[in-house]
This record gives C-alpha cells, structure tokens and sequence, in this order.
C-alpha cells in the first residue's frame, strides 16, 4: 500500500472547518487506502509564544478531535511529533542542506512572521518548513494530503529529498502533494479573500469545530456574499456564496450545479440559514464524541503510545540511513 503521512498544530485547541475540509476529511478517507502516518505536530506549535500547560491540553484535544473526526487507531498509525525524537534529529541534518535564501522564500513564514512582528519571530519559526521536510522523508511517504497552504512546503521536501539523494546516495522516496482541488483552501466568512485561518481570522470569519454549535450557526448566517441574489458557484466574482457552497457540498455530498438548482430564485438567506442547520448537524455529534475521547485520557494515552512505537519503527531506520550517508561514524 502506498504511504501517506500528514500532520496538524495543536495550537489552538479546537479545528477549524478550514483544517478539516481541506485536510482531516482526506486523512479519515486515506486510511482505508493507504498505509497512513498522522500526528499532533507539537514542536511546529512552539515556533510561535505558546504556554506550556495549554499546549500539553491542546495536544490531546488535537487527538481527541482526529478521532471523532473518524481515525481509527487500527487502521492509521496516529502520534504525537515530539514522541519520535528522530523529527529533530532528521531535521538537523536537512537544516544543513538548505539554503538560507531558498528558505527565506517560503511564502508561509513570511505571513506569520509578518501576523507576529520581529519580536515574536523566531529561528524556529524560520526553519519549521525544513522540520516538515523531516516530518516527511523519515516515512519515506509517497504523498501528503494537505490544504492549498502547504504545497510550497512539499515541494521544498521534493527539492531536499533529490539533493540528499544525489549528493548521499538513493534514501528518501519523493513525496507528492495530495490536494482535492475542490476543498484545497476554505475561506474566511467575513473575508472570503483570505484563508480561514485560527490566528489570521477575525473570531467572526472563523468556525471553530468545538464551538457552542448555536455560535457557529450565527457566524454561517452573518457571512459576508455580495450585492447579487442569485446563488452560483462563481470563486471570481462571487468568492463568499463560493464558499458556502463549497462548504455545503462537502458536508452534504450534493453536487454544487444540485445546490444552484436548489436554491435558484431563494437567495442568500435560505441558504444561509439551511447551511447553519447542515453544519450544526456535523459539529454537534463531532464535539460529544471528543467529549467522549477526553474524558478518557488514559485511553488517549495509550492510542498514542502505540502510535509513536509504530511510528518509530520506521522513523528510526530512515534516520539511521540518513546518518550513515551523511558520514557520521555508527554508535558503538
Ligand atoms: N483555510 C483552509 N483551507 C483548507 N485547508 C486548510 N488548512 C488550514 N487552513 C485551511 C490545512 O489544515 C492542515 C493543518 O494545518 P495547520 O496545522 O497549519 O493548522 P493551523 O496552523 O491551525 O492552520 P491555520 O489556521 O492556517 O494556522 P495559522 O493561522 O497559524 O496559519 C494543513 O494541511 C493545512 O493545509
């Protein structure tokens, strides 16, 4: 079976719609699949000023919620980053065949670098793509399904993983990017120009999973459209009702041209109002059931420990390769 792997911050404590459309939903998918790696990426969430205790919680609520949106513990390996010690060790050795002005360009630091000014920037957050890099080639994984944001982050990986190759010898298989055009990017209700995004957002443009479902419905039907009545899939001109209807399509599995025909001659507010009742149908049983996870650490725990046992099997021995190709003489 070819092999995915992906991750997910914890930082927040609760997903947004954004990360599950347009990442979560393809992971529960590729699990029947694929051989699949996926993990709470907890040293990509102290690139930027966190607190030590919310993120120990985040970090199971992340968990929690990757299992209520559908991952099954016998049919994915699911970890915690920081449980494999060998991510940091990989991304060392990547760190030094990088360039400093090839990783300047990632157009992903430059935004949050920019969103938490000079003083919260840190070398960490300038060197996280190349932590991702690791995250990938340790799994030897053929495709990473992620959102629209990530691929220049994949690509760096391709364009590392064939330098090391050439220059070390054959290790890393070649990841590609696996992006479902349709839900590669959700966008901010308030300002569909943007990404929805947890720190770029306003808390207005922005669903949280985890919210009271009755705040989310209110957010759904505030959501800024345009002048225009007539309810069509038009990204261009019509970025807001594009959203929605992507958003609905999603959930509900109706086609968009059934959803135009649907409301043809209704408006925004029908749809509005209809998209708040299907999205709180989703998050209502999706927040019990995460409910459910957390009130059980004990079993949170222990799905996580066999993760990272699984997950170090393979992350040790493409480490060990990679040490050796690079010339650092063998432990005794
Ligand atoms: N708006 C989005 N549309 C589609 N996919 C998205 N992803 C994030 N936002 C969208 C995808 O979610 C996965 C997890 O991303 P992450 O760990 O970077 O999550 P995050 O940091 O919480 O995402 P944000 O909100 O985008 O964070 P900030 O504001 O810090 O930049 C990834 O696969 C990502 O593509």
């Amino acid at each position: 079976r070819p092999r995915v792997l992906s991750g997910i911050q914890p930082t927040s404590g609760s997903f947004h719609l954004g990360n599950y459309l347009g990442a979560v939903r393809q992971w529960v998918a590729l699990q029947e699949s694929h051989d699949a790696f996926y993990m709470v990426v907890d040293l990509h969430a102290i690139t930027v000023p966190q607190d030590p205790e919310a993120l120990r919680a985040a970090t199971r609520q992340a968990t929690a919620q990757l299992l209520a949106a559908g991952l099954e513990p016998e049919r994915c390996t699911l970890f915690v980053q920081s449980h494999v010690p060998e991510h940091a060790q990989l991304a060392w050795v990547m760190n030094c065949i990088t360039g400093f002005g090839e990783a300047s360009r990632m157009t992903q630091f430059k935004d949050k670098s920019a969103r938490h000014g000079a003083a919260a920037t840190s070398v960490g957050l300038f060197t996280y793509p190349i932590l991702q890099v690791a995250d990938i080639l340790l799994y030897q994984a053929d495709a990473v399904p992620v959102g629209e944001d990530q691929r220049q982050h994949v690509e760096l990986t391709r364009d590392l993983a064939e330098r090391f190759n050439t220059r070390f010898g054959q290790t890393f298989t070649m990841p590609a990017p696996y992006i479902l055009k349709e839900t590669a990017k959700i966008y901010d209700l308030q300002d569909p120009g943007i990404k929805m995004s947890k720190s770029a957002s306003s808390p207005k443009g922005l669903v949280n999973l985890l919210d009271e479902p009755k705040v989310t419905a209110k957010k759904i039907k505030s959501a800024v459209t345009d002048t225009d009545t007539v309810v069509r899939y038009d990204p261009e001109h019509k970025a807001g009702v594009s959203n929605l209807l992507t958003i609905y399509s999603t959930l509900t599995g109706a086609t968009i041209p059934d959803l135009e025909q649907r409301y043809e001659g209704k408006g925004y507010g029908a749809l509005k109002t209809d998209l708040a009742e299907v999205v709180t149908e989703w998050v209502t049983p999706f927040r019990e059931r995460t409910q459910a996870f957390l009130d059980d650490p004990e079993t949170l725990d222990a799905i996580l420990a066999t993760g990272a046992e699984k997950a170090r099997a393979v992350a040790a021995e493409t480490l060990a390769q990679a040490y050796d190709r690079v010339g650092f003489l063998p432990a005794k």
